[in-house]
């Protein structure tokens, strides 16, 4: 090459194709030397299989280099599949933008991550993903909520919308939540979105199915996607235009797709054997065949149009719509690679000796492993101006700061004597509805089908559901009286989604990323039954995983839905909530609580997660994360008192003292949620006879955990530090006896009595299944007064 303008604009389109061949051959070979690197080269002190996808990586090495050194444009936001990770930090560590030490340490503790981590990552990681499919559901609903605030007006100045691209494992399509996630597409017309699917055939274990695509693409289209099949590279395309090169173009379409693979992975012989049996009585074949030696038949048969860089710029550059499209893109699993097409290549790594042969190949001297251009024809320095150029480097951050919304100290609360926790929900939203402000300007709810059935309503009435299209209620316009006003503007402020939770958690991730991906702040808030975060628990889990910050409301929950059915009974959600990193989870039993806890929540969705913490503090607290209540439809008498500062920071940490006990009490009864009639009752009976006995109401099992762990590593650290839970249950006499009770599993509280060695008792759900009344259920479950008194006598018995 000769020497080159200054100006990438102005370079030729040959030009640019050299240099995007280079950098691709570049990007191949880091993705392979780094994962031969951590399982060949690396200390191995566990025996434990290292791993990593050269086949994966190599099948979109092409389409990945395109993208990112040419297409893409800073806005855009990328989910690449999980198993090209290494050419994504490849791509990063030639932008400058990732170390060679993480490199060096790929998949090791501190470095690159095995699947692209939007938390765990340093070099940039739009969205993250390594459970299949969820990545590329993520890249609609960021576009949804990329229109929410771009419709609102709440954008940037001049920010300019950007495409939402996933690079898709073709097996990926396998996936439930994928096809949830394209009638969602539809439903909200979708737009500036891209799925590239990477189409090598080849899942893990196998070669895909010859039928299967075709029904993908009529599925894509009917829901509104256009489909862009890239199919053949132009050294392909020029031999179809041979003579009889017409037949050569059926015989590859005809070809199933396991001969295919084989044939790629037997090389050039193979094909020829192939080809000269099934079209050798063709002229214009047999003068094709003697052109090419084994080499470049070989070369020839396998340019699909996923390697060839000119046919993808080409396509990606032709697009001058916003249209949501489906790339079907025909690549070779581990294109360029010993094993290429071979249908064992999942895990596959090269020996030794393949990887020597490899790094003759690149051109690569012993020691030169990580230099940026080592080996490439193109002088280094030419490649550094384009790399100095490239659209989608020159942002110096893409991740924003948002300003934060501003909470009130407390917000409405207009309670009645009897009332459940969800009511109050509904209620509270519907006064912020009302009376408006910062807050409930930037509160999105969202629910697959159940707003109405979780008290959302009175707050959709107020303000609307979202849509880019405008959409009057036609009962409303009919004069049909109803209770819901459902119109639908882009000012409204509920997004309504089918059932599927796997949407509402996706959903919720890409609001609750708002902030990071474009710089505006949102309060989402999703509501769902509690039994079906089970549904969508790993896209639940993939949330968290993000640092997405929502507000998950689950109601009803537990047996105490009685008549509603013991298949919507949840037992285990309770745990789930103790469990799941970045969820604090509560359960009210009263309102007052509740409002205190959505208080706190609207803060704690807002602290910031890349703040430094050190050993002396609670980790979430100082991060802040996301939060979960679980609440209920049984209506309770409501307290009559007033939340101050020390009540508000108890149900924060997680509990009080609703009834003091007396210094050195031999009994406590410890509660969570709906069952605290019970428990109120079952104390008030027990005091008779153990009239010291207190009774603590737990807001969350989960931060009374979270915090007794915070404070026990502090100590550990060598700081001062008592948990909340430590100081409550200080008054009880060392021996003194717990029943613990929740309507959900017991081991949601029985680990209380390992905090200070006290004996427990606990009484929760562990069966389900059954309908019935409260009362019939209670005593069925044991949750009734009768067997909290039977479990004080055994506590007390010792
Ligand atoms: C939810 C989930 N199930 C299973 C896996 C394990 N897994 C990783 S990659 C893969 C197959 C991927 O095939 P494809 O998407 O076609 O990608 P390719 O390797 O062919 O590029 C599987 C089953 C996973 N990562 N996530
Ligand atoms: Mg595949």
């Amino acid at each position: 090459m000769t020497t080159l303008a200054r100006d990438i604009a102005s370079w030729s389109l040959q030009d640019k194709l050299v240099t995007l061949r280079a950098l691709e051959q570049k990007v191949l070979w880091l993705s392979s030397w780094m994962i031969h690197n951590a399982n060949h080269l690396r200390e191995n002190r566990d025996g434990l299989k290292v791993g990593g996808h050269q086949a994966s990586s190599a099948s979109v090495a092409t389409i990945m280099t395109a993208l990112y050194f040419d297409v893409l444009r800073p806005q855009d936001r990328v989910a690449v599949k999980p198993h090209a990770s290494p050419i994504f930090h490849a791509i990063q560590y030639l932008f400058g933008k990732q170390t060679r030490e993480r490199l060096e340490r790929f998949r090791a503790f501190g470095g690159a991550q095995s699947y692209p981590s939007r938390t765990k990552d340093a070099d940039d990681v739009d969205f993250s993903t390594g459970s299949v499919g969820l990545g590329v559901a993520m890249t609609a609903f960021a576009s949804l909520v990329q229109d929410y605030v771009q419709l609102k007006g709440l954008m940037r100045e001049g920010a300019e919308a950007g495409r939402m691209v996933a690079i898709v494992g073709d097996a990926e399509l396998d996936e439930g939540n994928i096809h949830e996630a394209l009638i969602e597409s539809w439903k909200h017309d979708i737009r500036n979105t891209w799925w590239i699917i990477d189409y090598n055939r080849q899942s893990l274990d196998a070669v895909i199915s010859d039928r299967l695509f075709a029904g993908i693409e009529s599925q894509f289209k009917a829901v509104g996607w256009r489909v862009v099949t890239l199919k053949y590279g132009k050294r392909l395309e020029a031999a179809f235009r041979r003579p009889d090169g017409a037949a050569l173009r059926q015989w590859i379409d005809d070809c199933p797709n396991s001969l295919y693979s084989a044939l790629v992975f037997k090389g050039g012989r193979g094909w020829r054997e192939h080809l000269l049996r099934d079209l050798g009585q063709l002229p214009g074949i047999r003068k094709l065949l003697d052109e090419h030696d084994d080499d470049n038949l070989a070369t020839l048969m396998t340019n699909l149009a996923g390697h060839d860089m000119e046919s993808l710029l080409e396509a990606f550059h032709a697009v001058a719509d916003d249209q949501r499209i489906c790339f079907v893109v025909y690549t070779i699993k581990g294109f360029g690679l010993p094993f290429a097409g071979h249908k064992d290549n999942h895990a596959g790594l090269m020996n030794p000796d393949q990887m020597t042969e490899f790094k003759r190949r690149n051109r690569i001297a012993d020691g030169a492993e990580w230099d940026r251009f080592a080996g490439l024809e193109m002088p280094a320095a030419e490649l550094e101006q384009f790399l100095g150029q490239v659209p989608f480097a020159s942002a110096t951050s893409r991740r924003f700061l948002a300003a934060r919304v501003p909470v009130p100290p407390k917000l409405p609360l207009s309670t009645t004597a009897k009332m459940a926790t969800q009511e109050g929900f509904g209620r509270i939203l519907a006064d912020l509805a009302r009376e408006g402000g910062p807050l409930a300007d930037r509160i999105v709810t969202t629910s697959p089908d159940v707003a109405v059935s979780t008290n959302l309503g009175g707050w959709v009435n107020r303000r609307g559901l979202f849509n880019r299209h405008r959409r009057e209620d036609v009962f409303s316009e009919q004069k049909v009286v109803s209770a819901q006003r459902w119109m639908m503007s882009p000012q409204g402020q509920h997004i309504e989604l089918g059932i599927a939770e796997n949407n509402l958690f996706i959903l919720l991730a890409a609001l609750g990323l708002s902030h990071s991906l474009f710089g505006v702040r949102l309060l989402p808030i999703g509501t769902l039954y509690d039994p079906f975060i089970m549904r969508g628990l790993d896209a639940l889990n993939y949330a968290c995983y993000q640092d997405a910050r929502f507000l998950l409301v689950a109601t009803p929950s537990g047996i105490t839905l009685a008549p509603e059915g013991g298949a919507h009974q949840s037992v285990g959600t309770p745990l789930i909530g103790l469990a799941q990193d970045g969820l604090a989870a509560f359960e009210p039993a009263f309102v007052d609580e509740l409002a205190t806890i959505m208080d706190w929540s609207f803060d704690y969705l807002q602290r910031d997660g890349s703040a430094p913490v050190d050993d002396s503090q609670w980790f979430h607290d100082v991060k802040g994360g996301s939060v979960y209540l679980r609440l209920s439809t049984r209506t309770v008498d409501q307290p009559e008192r007033g939340i101050d500062d020390a009540l508000r920071d108890a149900v924060i940490a997680g509990g009080y003292w609703l009834r003091p006990p007396a210094p050195g009490a031999r009994l406590a009864i410890v509660y969570t949620g709906a069952i605290a009639p019970e428990a109120i009752e079952a104390h008030r009976q027990i005091l008779d006879e153990i009239p010291g006995a207190g009774l603590l109401a737990v807001t969350s099992a989960d931060r009374l955990n979270a915090g007794w762990h915070a404070a026990e590593r502090a100590r550990q650290a060598g700081h001062r530090s008592i948990a909340h839970v430590e100081k409550l249950l200080a008054p009880l006499a060392p021996d003194a006896g717990l029943v613990t009770i929740i309507d959900g599993h017991p081991a949601t509280l029985s680990w209380l009595g390992g905090v200070r060695g006290h004996r427990v008792r606990p009484l929760g759900v562990e069966h389900f299944g059954q309908s019935g009344d409260l009362p019939e259920l209670y005593r069925h479950y044991r949750l009734e007064v009768d067997a909290i008194l039977d479990a004080c006598a055994a506590a007390c018995l010792g």
